[in-house]
C-alpha cells in the first residue's frame, strides 16, 4: 500500500504498512484499484455523446467511498470493483488502438484484484511533480464527489459535474504537462465552487435556511440515537421514524449543524449535540450508551464497547458492523432496527452541559448584514478570520484553539467544518450582539463563507476579494478540505495559512507553484501568526 491522502499520513510522508487511520494495506490497495477503474469508466464516458448519469453517479459514489475514514470493508470494495467492471463493460466505445489499460483490464475475485492493485496505485506515476498534481486533482475530486453525492441524494444533480469528474479522471491517465495539470487543478476548484453552490441550494431548498440556534450539549433522561456524518436526508428520515417512540436523537461531529435547520428544529425529541469532532468518537460513543448511525465519513476503528450498537449506511462500511440498506426507489430507509435497539439502551452519560450557538450560514449572516457592516465601519470589528476546515488527533491542532483565544476581542471567527470543536465551547463573547464565532455549518457549508466574503466585497465596493479585512487560517485533514481549498484558490483568495502541516502529497515544486501564485503558507507560532493576520499578512 501507499497512501498519503490525509493530513495524518505517517511521518507526513505516506502510510506504507497500515494507515494511521486504521486502514489495512488490502483496503488501501482495493481503493487504488477502484479509482483506477473509475478512470477507465471516465475515459469511455467522456467520449459519449451524452453524459451517462448512471456512470457519473457511480463514479461519485466510488470516489466518496475512498475518502479517509469512510469505508474499511474489503468485501464492499470488491463489490464496487465488480460493479465498476460491469458499468464500464456496458458503456459503448468505438474500437480503437492503444486503449488505456484502465479501459480494458478485467478479472474476477479478490486475489486478482489485489494482484492488479499493486501496479496501479499512487506510486505508479514516477515523476514526483506529475504524481503530486494528479493526486491533488484526484483528492479534490473525492471531495467534490462527496458534495455532489449529498446534493444528488436530495435530487439535485447536474450532469456538468459528472462530465467534469470524467474529464478530470481521464486526464490523469494522460501525459499532461505540469502547466496543463495546474490548469486542471484550477478547473477542479471552479467545479468545486459549482458543486458546493448546488449542494447549498439542495440543502436550503429542502430543509430551509439555517438560522441562529442555541444547541443543547447536555444529555436527557431518555435513551437516544446518535447520528454522525453529513447526510441530511438520513437525519430527516431518522427524526421521522423516532417521533413518538420515546427515543431522543442527538447529533455527533459534523451532524451538529442539522440543529440549525428549521425542518429539523420542529422535532421535540431532537435533543441536541453530544460530544465533539470525529476523532473523539471512541470515548464518546462508549458513554453515549445508545445506537450510533454513521451516515458518511468519519468512522474510526470500532471499539468492542459499542460494536453491537453502531450502524453504517450509504458509502460507509466497517467489517462486522450492521449496514442499513439504501432507500428503495421513491421509498425511505428503514431505521427500525436502530430504533428498537435504542429502546433497550440506557440514556447517555452526560459528559458536558450548556449550549453552543451556530447557524450562521450566508442567509442568516446577510440578515445581520447591516449590523456587521456598521461594526466594520465603526471599527468595532477589525478583522474576520476564517478558521474553517477539519479537526484531527494531532496535539499540534491546539494551535487553532490558541489562535482563537489570542485573537483580539475585535475580531470575528468565521468557521465551517469540524475544526470548530477546537474553540466553539470557549467563552469568546460577542461584538455588539454578533457572536465572535460564527459557525456556518458542516465542511459542506464552506460555500457560505465564500458567499459572505463576496457579499462583503460588494458592500464595501472592493475590486479584489483580498482587500477585505479577512484572513484565512485553515485546518485540513481529509479530501473534502482539499476541494474547499481548491475552491478558495479558484475564487482568487490569497495568503491562506494551511495547517497543521502542508499536505505530504504536494511535492516541493508544487508547493512552490502554490506559494508563488497564491502566497499559501504553513501555520507558524500562534502569537506571530495572529500579529501577522492583524496586519493583513
Ligand atoms: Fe471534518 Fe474535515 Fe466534514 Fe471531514 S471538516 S474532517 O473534511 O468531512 O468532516
Ligand atoms: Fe494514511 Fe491517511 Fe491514507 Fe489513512 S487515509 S492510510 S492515515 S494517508
Amino acid at each position: 500500500m501507499f497512501c498519503y491522502q490525509c493530513q495524518e499520513t505517517a511521518k507526513n510522508e505516506g502510510c506504507t504498512m497500515r494507515g494511521v487511520c486504521g486502514k489495512s494495506g488490502e483496503t488501501s490497495d482495493l481503493q487504488d484499484l477502484l479509482i483506477y477503474l473509475l478512470k477507465g469508466i471516465s475515459i469511455k464516458g467522456e467520449k459519449a455523446e451524452m453524459v451517462d448519469r448512471k456512470a457519473g453517479r457511480f463514479i461519485a459514489e466510488g470516489l466518496f467511498a475512498t475518502i479517509t475514514n469512510a469505508n474499511f470493508d474489503n468485501d464492499r470494495f470488491a463489490e464496487l470493483i465488480q460493479q465498476a467492471l460491469k458499468i464500464r463493460h456496458a458503456m459503448p466505445m468505438d474500437a480503437a488502438e492503444n486503449l488505456h489499460d484502465s479501459v480494458t483490464w478485467t478479472a474476477d475475485g479478490m486475489d486478482a484484484f489485489l494482484e492488479k492493485a499493486k501496479s496501479v496505485g499512487v506510486l505508479a506515476t514516477e515523476n514526483e511533480d506529475i504524481r503530486s498534481l494528479r493526486e491533488l486533482v484526484v483528492y479534490g475530486l473525492k471531495g467534490l464527489a462527496a458534495y455532489a453525492e449529498h446534493a444528488a441524494v436530495l435530487d439535485f444533480e447536474d450532469d456538468v459535474l459528472y462530465a467534469f469528474m470524467m474529464e478530470a479522471l481521464a486526464s490523469t491517465t494522460r501525459d499532461l504537462s505540469v502547466d496543463e495539470l495546474v490548469a486542471l487543478t484550477m478547473k477542479t476548484g471552479e467545479m468545486g465552487v459549482k458543486t458546493m453552490a448546488i449542494l447549498d441550494q439542495a440543502n436550503t431548498e429542502t430543509y430551509g435556511n439555517p438560522e441562529m440556534t442555541e444547541v443543547n450539549i447536555g444529555a436527557g433522561s431518555k435513551p437516544g440515537i446518535l447520528i454522525s456524518g453529513h447526510d441530511l436526508k438520513d437525519m430527516e428520515e431518522l427524526l421521522e421514524q423516532t417521533q413518538g417512540t420515546g427515543v431522543d436523537v442527538y447529533t455527533h461531529g459534523e451532524m451538529l449543524p442539522a440543529n440549525y435547520y428549521p425542518a429539523f428544529k420542529k422535532y421535540d425529541h431532537f435533543h441536541g449535540n453530544y460530544g465533539n469532532a470525529w476523532w473523539k468518537q471512541g470515548e464518546e460513543f462508549t458513554t453515549f450508551n445508545g445506537p450510533i448511525l454513521m451516515t458518511t465519513n468519519c468512522i474510526v476503528p470500532v471499539k468492542e464497547a459499542y460494536k453491537d450498537r453502531i450502524y453504517t449506511t450509504n458509502t460507509v462500511g466497517y467489517p462486522g458492523v450492521a449496514h442499513i440498506a439504501d432507500r428503495p426507489e421513491d421509498g425511505k430507509k428503514d431505521f427500525s432496527a436502530i430504533v428498537e435497539q435504542a429502546k433497550t439502551c440506557a440514556a447517555p452519560v452526560e459528559i458536558e452541559t450548556g449550549t453552543i450557538t451556530g447557524g450562521f450560514a450566508h442567509h442568516q449572516v446577510m440578515q445581520l448584514a447591516d449590523k456587521v457592516v456598521d461594526a466594520v465601519k465603526s471599527g468595532a470589528i477589525k478583522r474576520f478570520v476564517v478558521m474553517a476546515g477539519c479537526d484531527g488527533r494531532h496535539k499540534t491542532r491546539d494551535y487553532y484553539k490558541d489562535v482563537a483565544e489570542t485573537l483580539p476581542k475585535d475580531t470575528v471567527i468565521l468557521t465551517a467544518g469540524c475544526a470548530k470543536y477546537r474553540y466553539n465551547k470557549l467563552e469568546l463573547g460577542d461584538i455588539g450582539g454578533i457572536p465572535r464565532v460564527l459557525d456556518a455549518g458542516q465542511c459542506n457549508d464552506s460555500y457560505s463563507l465564500a458567499v459572505i466574503a463576496m457579499k462583503l466585497q460588494e458592500v464595501f465596493g472592493l475590486d479584489d476579494i483580498n482587500d477585505l479585512p479577512i484572513s484565512y487560517d485553515i485546518a485540513w485533514y481529509e479530501q473534502k478540505a482539499v476541494i474547499v481549498l481548491l475552491a478558495l484558490l479558484f475564487l482568487g483568495v490569497k495568503g491562506i495559512r494551511l495547517g497543521p502541516t502542508l499536505p505530504a502529497f504536494l511535492s516541493a515544486n508544487v508547493v512552490k507553484v502554490l506559494v508563488d501564485n497564491f502566497d499559501i503558507k504553513p501555520i507558524g507560532e500562534v502569537e506571530a501568526d495572529v500579529a501577522a493576520m492583524m496586519e493583513g499578512k
